[in-house]
């Protein structure tokens, strides 16, 4: 139906479902105002295509003379609208069944039901924002923090797109050089003007490198990172939630193998989301319910960005703690060396040559000994903090960073061309890719597959 009619007139509940103080519905598309007139009734306002545009009105939706709800309906008008197109906003009284009435009214009416995405994406369509900015309506939605939220809005107001676009049109500006160089193959490039070129390649090289530069930072303040918390049983993994989360949030008991499933919860660590996942202590085990939750303990291992190892200064090391060592040599971890309140197993300069690599920290959950020491240590670890949130341009999304990579790697064989002199048809193909991968990440080249999978994943009603 939604490929079938994709410029119709749409429709959706925009607040979450559920009660609520009011629920909206909203329209856009070239009927909305005729089916707001068809369905809304006011004492002395007239009808709503006759209203000022973004002006509200109070009254009454009624289904054949059978009142509904009473609301206020908003009106704006195209081309000053989210979508560029005639909007008709709904508030009425919060809760399901008020709302749905309603919106099965303007389908009936002849508006259908908007597709995850669909306002914004008619927005992007209708040229008001680029697709990098209607990425970033979705990102201050799903802001997890008062950083992540400073960043998405910067975008959303044109920061990436800026740079990108303005590296863009230097890029097609080499290329209609080296053009004209190949239609008019007489006027060869002078050896002068080819070293212009060069430096100008440079240049958009370095800033292409800044760019790239901002991104790991940037993702994790858009997707925060996932830390995993790991060990052998009892070693105080669950305590050490609790405390990180400020709440008792799982179970903790002097009984190994007290954590059966693994629990997800955010924390917010100067700005950063992280993912804390607290996870069954692994061992050896004939137990079938402790064994599922090991085997999910693992698979929370192979996900995680930062492996947070739990080592008990009671114990020290033993069997247990060399096989999950084993398993997680590879990847980046903090090693936490908790109770040191009890009396000291662990052999330190074991353990620092175990983990050559990797900042160790010790810690006793018990006493609260060393916390905001182990906090810095795990922003250390994940967050290089090199440049000033919200300042500048940041790039926070996977998707920009690739195009950002392969127009860099375009750039640098534009580079290696001009200076061994290869054949400007060549130069002119690298420049041309350079210049559809950077298109992608506003919107000027990409393909109906990408839009679809960019929009599947807002809200409805968004
Ligand atoms: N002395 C001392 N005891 C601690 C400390 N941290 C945790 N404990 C105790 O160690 C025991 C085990 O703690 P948990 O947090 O349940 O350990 P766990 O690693 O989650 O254990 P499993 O879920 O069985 O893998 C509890 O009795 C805690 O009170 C600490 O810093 N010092
Ligand atoms: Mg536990």
């Amino acid at each position: 139906m939604y490929k079938d009619n994709p410029d119709g007139t749409i429709a959706a509940v925009s607040t979450p479902i559920g009660e609520g103080g009011i629920g909206i519905v909203r329209l856009s598309g070239p009927e909305a105002l005729k089916i707001a007139n068809e369905i809304f009734v006011s004492k002395n306002c007239g009808k709503p295509s006759q209203y000022e545009t973004y002006t509200t009105h109070y009254g009454r939706i009624v289904n054949d003379s059978r009142y509904i709800d009473e609301v206020l309906l908003t009106v704006m008008k195209a081309p000053k609208s989210y979508t560029k197109e005639d909007i008709v906003e709904i508030n009425c009284h919060g809760g399901i069944q008020a709302v749905r009435k309603v919106l099965e009214l303007v389908v009936k009416c002849g508006a259908r039901i908007a597709e995850p995405g669909e306002f914004t994406k008619r927005a992007f369509l209708n040229g008001r924002i680029d697709l990098a900015q209607a990425e970033a309506v979705l990102d201050v939605v799903r802001a997890k923090t008062e950083a992540s939220l400073k960043v998405a809005v910067s975008q959303l107001e044109g920061s990436v797109s800026k740079v990108v676009t303005e590296i863009r049109e230097r890029i097609i500006d080499i290329a209609s050089q080296i053009e004209a160089s190949i239609d008019f193959p007489e006027e060869e490039l002078e050896i002068v003007e080819e070293g212009r070129l060069v430096k100008k390649v440079e240049d958009i090289l370095a800033e292409l490198k800044a760019l790239i530069d901002t991104s790991s930072d940037g993702i994790i303040l858009r997707e925060g990172i996932l830390a995993t918390i790991c060990g052998k049983p009892n070693t105080g993994k669950s305590s050490l939630m609790n405390l990180l989360l400020k709440r008792d949030r799982v179970i903790v008991t002097p009984i190994p193998g007290t954590t059966r499933d693994a629990v997800e919860e955010m924390i917010n660590l100067k700005g950063i989301p992280v993912r804390l996942v607290d996870t069954a202590g692994i061992a050896k085990t004939e137990d079938i319910l402790e064994g599922e939750g090991i085997r999910k303990s693992k698979g929370y291992l192979e996900l995680a960005d930062l492996v947070l190892l739990v080592l008990d200064a009671a114990t020290g090391i033993d069997r247990e703690d060399e096989d999950i060592i084993r398993l997680i040599a590879d990847r980046k971890k903090l090693v936490i060396i908790n109770k040191i309140d009890l009396a000291k197993k662990i052999d330190k300069a074991r353990i620092g040559k175990i983990f050559k690599e990797d900042p160790i920290v010790e810690i006793s959950v018990k006493e609260k000994r060393n916390i905001k020491l182990l906090e810095r240590r795990i922003l250390e670890t994940v967050w290089s903090g090199d440049f000033n949130q919200g300042e500048g341009a940041i790039v926070t999304n996977a998707r920009h960073k690739t195009a950002l990579d392969r127009s860099y790697e375009n750039m640098l064989s534009v580079k290696r061309g001009l200076k061994n002199v290869v054949s400007p048809e060549l130069i002119a193909i690298d420049l041309k890719e350079a210049i559809l991968n950077l298109g992608t990440i506003v919107g000027k080249s990409v393909s109906e597959d990408i839009l679809d999978r960019i929009f599947e994943n807002f809200c409805i009603g968004k």
